[in-house]
């Protein structure tokens, strides 16, 4: 890939004037655009806010979730579609807190790719195992088994043009980030199993990136970025992280 990719998932975190003053931030400290591509993901409802305060901006936008149908009788939902109508180029798929809060599996996780895909949307695929997981040594049986469900329904060149965000569960929200060789070695893995054709996935370790622990884990080879999540919402945190991609 030619630039580092640097993602903001709020969560469930923002208000309107809270959009309207990290936006404001990010657009007045983001460093020059040509070496890493930037993107943030708030809540649906600030979609088109933030869409409105980005436009110009080459800071791009995402959504954190999406419905497998394009349109229909699915109260609640939110579509393909609807998110590039607003202007979102992105869109997370799988995120560790989907599968684990709303019983999101692998197959429906795969369905959802697929939709994003289909839609024109570029998914960013979350995978990564639990801590009981690593310590049973299946931390590459957790990483593959997610990672072929989306390749045998959606077929290899899907996922080698795709965002994959490797997030270890036990790094996310608490803390504990993974080393940058634990992370590497992960990313390699995953890499490994989704490459075809000289195409290659981007890459991203989620989980716990702050300042201070940012540079270390880009530096690794495999390593293309990241999913931040509490430090993205702290405007000199996530700009110190974009800086640390560069
Ligand atoms: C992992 C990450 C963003 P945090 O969920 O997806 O969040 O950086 O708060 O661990």
């Amino acid at each position: 890939m030619s630039r580092s990719l640097v993602v903001g998932n709020w969560k469930m975190h923002a208000s309107q004037a809270q959009v309207n003053e990290l936006l404001g931030a990010l657009k007045a400290g983001m460093p020059a655009l040509d070496r890493i591509e930037v993107a943030v993901c708030p809540p649906y409802p600030y979609l088109m806010q933030a869409a409105h305060l980005l436009a110009g901006s080459g800071i791009a936008l995402g959504a954190q979730n999406l419905a497998v149908e394009a349109s229909g009788a699915y109260t609640g939902e939110v579509s393909g579609p609807m998110l590039g109508d607003v202007g979102c180029r992105y869109v997370i798929v799988g995120h560790s807190e989907r599968r684990r809060l709303y019983g999101e599996d692998n197959a429906l996780v795969a369905q959802k790719f697929r939709a994003a895909v289909s839609h024109g949307l570029v998914p960013i695929l979350c995978v990564g195992e639990q801590l009981a997981e690593r310590e049973a040594d299946a931390t590459e049986a957790v990483l593959a088994a997610q990672i072929d469900a989306v390749l045998e329904l959606c077929g290899d060149e899907a996922l080698a043009g795709a965002v994959i965000a490797y997030e270890p569960v036990w790094a996310i929200g608490t803390g504990r980030v993974a080393t940058p060789e634990q992370a590497q070695a992960s990313h390699r893995f995953i890499r490994d199993r989704v490459s075809r054709g000289g195409r290659t996935p981007t890459l991203l370790y989620g989980g716990s990136v702050k300042p201070d622990n940012a540079a270390g884990l880009f530096a690794q080879p495999d390593v293309d970025g990241g999913l931040i999540g509490g430090a993205s919402l702290v405007a000199d945190q996530f700009l110190s992280i974009c800086k640390a991609a560069l």
